[in-house]
């Protein structure tokens, strides 16, 4: 259920925190569980940590398992049913953290179905926070993972072929020559597909859990037709997600490149501890994003989603249309539109 624009802005995270913490008896009382994830996927993704986080579990697990959730989805941005890169390969990214500042990452992985998991094992059971390629392959086939087949989903296969047509790519025939190609090293990837829609929908959960722990994760296919190899800020401990369980958490979704140049979740974080609520935040840290060159950010999407320690929520993109999913009492999922720097 999407929420309309007007009534939300009645329960603006700008003007009011979306779930304000309430005086009762001189004390603040903190609005726990709760659960929030990017976009109104994010549905899928609540609903399959909700469980976890109402039976008092902990929220690395109910991340995990909103993970796990949005993995197993088809659609154009996470997990292998997601776009390939512009040479037809689907490559994963993704990151989890938890409150003792524990963190795993994976990147640039091939055809394994929940990276997630895999970012897990690597945080649990080495000295390591960040394995990518083959090396991440290896060490999720020793750990028991399966090797899928690497076929495109049906979806992915056809706007691959869309693609191909209008960016005139020739993957891999005369790829020597592409330096010397009128593009350059390009095509890149396009901050927009072809519907128009900006090129990500990456899923990033945050969660505060009955303890008062918090935890995220972030997981992502990347941005579609991307160059291979090419990584954004979802498996960057800092940039796609942060933690620090004396302050808050944040994760982002939107053109990497543009989270990674002011480490973007952490400076959300840092924001909240210096003060700020977490709309106000994620408000100061796209402004960063945008100062250095407002004209070229008219182009491109960024958001941010942030709680606190008290499970207030906020959230503010670069483009409007950047929507997020909250999942408290009562475990239904309610969807918000994010406050905008360009409306
Ligand atoms: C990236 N932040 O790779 C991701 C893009 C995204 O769905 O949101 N993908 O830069």
């Amino acid at each position: 259920m999407t929420s309309n624009r007007r009534s939300f802005l009645r329960f603006s995270a700008l003007a009011l925190p979306f779930a304000q913490a309430t005086k009762l008896f001189g004390k603040t009382a903190v609005n726990k569980p709760i659960i929030v994830s990017t976009w109104d996927s994010g549905q899928i993704a609540n609903g399959a940590a909700w469980p976890v986080l109402e039976k008092g579990g902990k929220a690395l697990d109910a991340v995990e398992q909103a993970a796990i959730a949005i993995e197993n989805d088809i659609n154009c941005c996470v997990g292998l049913g997601g776009n390939p890169d512009r040479d037809g390969h689907v490559t994963l990214d993704a990151c989890i953290m938890d409150e003792k500042a524990n963190c795993g990452a994976v990147a640039f992985l091939e055809r394994i179905k929940h990276p997630i998991s895999v970012a897990r094992k690597l945080m649990e059971t080495t000295p390591h926070v960040f394995l990518v390629g083959e090396g991440a392959q290896q060490f999720a086939l020793a750990n028991g993972f399966k090797l899928e087949s690497g076929k495109l989903s049906p979806d992915a296969e056809k706007s691959y072929k869309q693609w191909l047509k209008k960016a005139e790519y020739k993957p891999v025939i005369n790829i020597e020559h592409q330096q010397s190609h009128p593009k350059g090293h390009g095509p890149f990837a396009p901050s927009r597909l072809e519907d128009g829609s900006f090129n990500h929908d990456t899923m990033g959960t945050i969660a505060l859990d009955a303890s008062g722990d918090l935890s995220g994760m972030c997981t992502t296919s990347g941005m579609g037709f991307k160059m291979r190899g090419r990584v954004g800020d979802s498996p960057i401990i800092g940039a796609g997600l942060f933690v620090d369980n004396e302050v808050g958490a944040a994760t982002s979704s939107g053109q990497g490149e543009e989270v990674i140049r002011v480490c973007g979740t952490h400076l959300v974080v840092e924001l909240m501890r210096s003060g700020l609520t977490p709309a106000e935040a994620c408000k100061k840290a796209i402004e960063r994003i945008v100062k250095p060159n407002p004209e070229r950010a008219k182009t491109f999407q960024v958001g941010f989603i942030a709680i606190n320690k008290q499970g207030e929520v906020g959230a503010y993109s670069v483009q409007k249309g950047f929507n997020y999913t909250v999942t408290e009492k009562g475990g239904k999922g309610k969807v918000f539109n994010a406050e905008s720097y360009f409306s």
